[in-house]
């Protein structure tokens, strides 16, 4: 038995360090690192069940080719052998551009991203833009800031005042915990403005429900109180904001009586709320994703990170707007060579699945890596016959997920234990080396092997000649050549990314045209016509004109899933989370069967009663496959954000009907 170090790759805040044991060739059991200053020990059960899946017996191990409606077992060399032809005769009828290379975060591998080198070479493909996860935030932190950096989480036993703004640590995040506990110890006061009363708040000091797609307003609203309480910090005004004037005439549009009727927020909370930022500094903002993921996401990330500038809490040891961070910027060398693409062509991830059926060229085929699109994009009826509707497609995953059911070619790729990577995330302020721990299993190959005999089979090999460790140690070259991290170095265990700063923005240089925090921004003016922070009703939760659609339907992450990894329970329906007074109102009792109907979809659920629940709000958690009677997408919409082509999942209205069986 051996235990050896290796690190998580699944997309979340923490990217964990595990200590993992094998036993005779087989990995048998991981655990959390006690030496990590982030991990401490302890992990989640998303991160025990990494362990379990690679050698669940739902896990697909060699390759797989669809014919006439039904799934046979081939071999790699025949997989390849389809595969090429079909992207060489896509290519010479209709170009490159006929090929659609979808992909995300499954894996945080650094080495998983070969996937775009080997698309690049080919000639360069149809791409999705923006995110699904945080796009409208990232376009409203460079608006502001020029850049994304968040302080660490040390940092935040600095803090006097923590607001988890949208975030709820103890799903999505856990190993902020401790961080959180000793800065409460250090008699830090911890808010959560949540529409829902999310179990965050069962460790915080005081919740503030907000009605969802109005933290802007509320923002504003703030705002107004502090500068009519003359609150703000002259002295960071003077020196390191641009566009005050501007942004307060602005927020003289949002007074506090209005900003409550607009927010349900009681107008004593906000007054409360803002004497507090304002006066018990340092304040910071933990923002979480949520408030961010309506038509008006990226104004209110804007309106929030204004609250912050004109109060001084930017720059400063226990404050911060922390959104993400981007100091891993420079440190590793770009492997995708996107020099060498000759075509290009981007189609934002929200509108994606409306937008393929009238592409020129149109989409031939399609290749699928670390995503489960079918499952995760928003409005699933409008992607899923769009996706369907593409000739030939290709996923590459561990298991007939969602998307790989609808395609037709699977190929298995190997889990983190089972080939070297590297994890370094916009999240964490640690990088990790994942060794090779054990044997592919099965017939399965790593993600970068795939590529590179696809590459050889094509006559691209002169670009995939490398080995995994010869791939790292050219991505790792700049950060040898600043900071001699080597390969050998992290394999030695982890390192904390050199380029990571305790404080963000601490010399209060910024990086936008100003060279100052931006409240009023030339760049988001010329690009989406809006220069100050405005709050402008979120385009379906705050329309006047859905009454057929009472209740606001929100779709945050499920607290021992990522997404649709792990989420494939085939013995329940989901559960919908209703206030009991509003169950009551529908005649629906805990567990009764209920039909949630948006204006794009609808989904069977169980109603489960909650008091955590606003109201006007209930809520399924995502991820939950199609096929085991899961998605949430049936019903969420694929509008376009404001700025940063996010996706408005939250930015959703729906009505219930009690469902009798039979
Ligand atoms: N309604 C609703 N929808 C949402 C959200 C929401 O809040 N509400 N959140 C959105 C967010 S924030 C995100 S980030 C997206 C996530 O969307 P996705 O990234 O599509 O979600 P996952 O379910 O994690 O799918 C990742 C897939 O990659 C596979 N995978 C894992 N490791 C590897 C690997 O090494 N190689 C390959 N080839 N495959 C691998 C997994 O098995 C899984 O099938 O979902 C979005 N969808
Ligand atoms: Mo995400």
């Amino acid at each position: 038995m051996t235990e050896r170090r290796t690190v998580c790759p699944l997309n979340c805040f923490d990217s964990c360090s595990l200590i993992a044991r094998v036993d005779a060739g087989k990995l048998t059991a991981v655990g959390g690192d006690p030496e990590h200053p982030v991990t401490q020990g302890f992990i989640c059960p998303k991160g025990k069940a990494l362990a379990e899946r690679v050698y669940s017996p739902d896990r697909v191990t060699f390759p797989l080719f669809k014919s006439k409606g039904t799934w046979q077992r081939i071999t790699w060399q025949d997989a390849y052998a389809i595969w090429a032809e079909k992207l060489v005769k896509a290519r010479e009828q209709y170009g490159s551009l006929s090929v659609l290379h979808h992909f995300d975060y499954g894996s945080n591998g650094l080495l998983r991203s070969l996937d775009r080198r080997f698309f690049n070479v080919f000639g360069g493909v149809t791409v999705p833009t923006g995110s699904l996860c945080w796009g409208s935030g990232i376009a409203a932190q460079l608006y502001d800031f020029g850049g994304y950096y968040s302080h660490s989480w040390r940092d935040l036993s600095n803090s006097r005042t923590i607001i988890l703004w949208g975030r709820d640590p103890i799903v999505t995040n856990l190993h902020m915990l401790p961080f959180l506990r000793k800065a409460k110890e250090q008699a830090a006061q911890i808010y959560v403005i949540n529409p829902t009363k999310v179990k965050s708040v069962d460790l915080a000091d005081h919740y503030i429900s907000v009605r969802p797609g109005t933290d802007g307003a509320l923002a504003l609203g703030l705002a107004y109180i502090i500068l009519e309480e003359r609150l703000l910090d002259l002295g960071f005004v003077q020196n390191y904001v641009q566009g005050f004037a501007e942004y307060a005439a602005m927020v003289k549009e949002f007074p506090p009586e209005k900003v409550s009727e607009i927010t349900g927020v009681p107008l004593q909370v906000m007054q409360e709320l803002a004497r507090t930022v304002a006066r018990q500094k340092p304040t910071a903002v933990i923002f979480g994703y949520g408030p961010q993921r309506y038509t008006n996401g990226g104004q209110t990330i804007r309106a929030i990170n204004a609250l912050m500038a004109i109060t001084g809490n930017i720059g400063i040891s226990g404050g911060g707007a922390n959104y993400a961070h981007q100091y891993n910027q420079g440190l590793f060398k770009d492997l995708t060579l996107p020099e060498l693409a000759r075509h290009k062509r981007e189609i934002p991830f929200a509108s994606l699945g409306r937008q393929i059926p009238q592409l020129d060229p149109p989409l031939k085929v399609a290749v699928v890596t670390r995503s489960n699109p079918v499952c995760q994009h928003p409005d699933t009826a409008v992607f899923s016959r769009s996706f369907q509707s593409i000739d030939f497609k290709v996923t590459i995953d561990f298991h007939l997920n969602d998307t790989a059911a609808v395609s037709d070619l699977f190929l298995p790729c190997t889990t983190i234990f089972e080939e070297e990577d590297l994890i370094a995330t916009s999240w964490s302020e640690y990088l990790g080396y994942a060794p090779k721990l054990i044997e592919p299993v099965g017939e399965s190959k790593p993600d970068p092997l795939i590529f590179s005999e696809l590459a050889q089979v094509l006559g691209m090999g002169d670009y995939f000649t490398k080995t995994s460790a010869e791939w790292l140690d050219e991505a790792l070259e700049p950060a040898e050549k600043k900071f001699g991290l080597t390969l050998a170095s992290l394999r030695e265990g982890w390192i904390r990314n050199p380029q990571f700063k305790d404080v963000a923005w601490q010399e209060r240089s910024f990086n936008t045209p100003s060279g100052k925090v931006e409240l009023f921004s030339q760049q988001a003016l010329e690009q989406v016509g809006e220069g100050t922070a405005r709050f402008v009703p979120a385009l379906e939760s705050g329309s006047q004109e859905l009454a057929g659609y009472p209740l606001y339907f929100l779709t945050p992450h499920p607290s021992n899933a990522l997404h649709s990894q792990f989420n494939a329970d085939a013995d329940n329906y989901p559960y919908l989370d209703i206030n009991p007074e509003t169950a009551e109102s529908y005649y629906l009792r805990d567990n009764d069967l209920v039909v949630v109907e948006s204006l794009r979809g609808q989904l069977l659920c169980r109603a489960r009663h909650s008091g955590r629940q606003r109201a006007d709000t209930v809520q399924v958690t995502e991820g939950k496959w199609l096929k085991f009677g899961g998605g949430v997408n049936f019903l969420t919409p694929g509008f376009r954000t404001d700025m940063g082509d996010g996706v408005p999942y939250y930015d959703c209205r729906c009505q219930l009907r009690k469902y009798f069986p039979g």
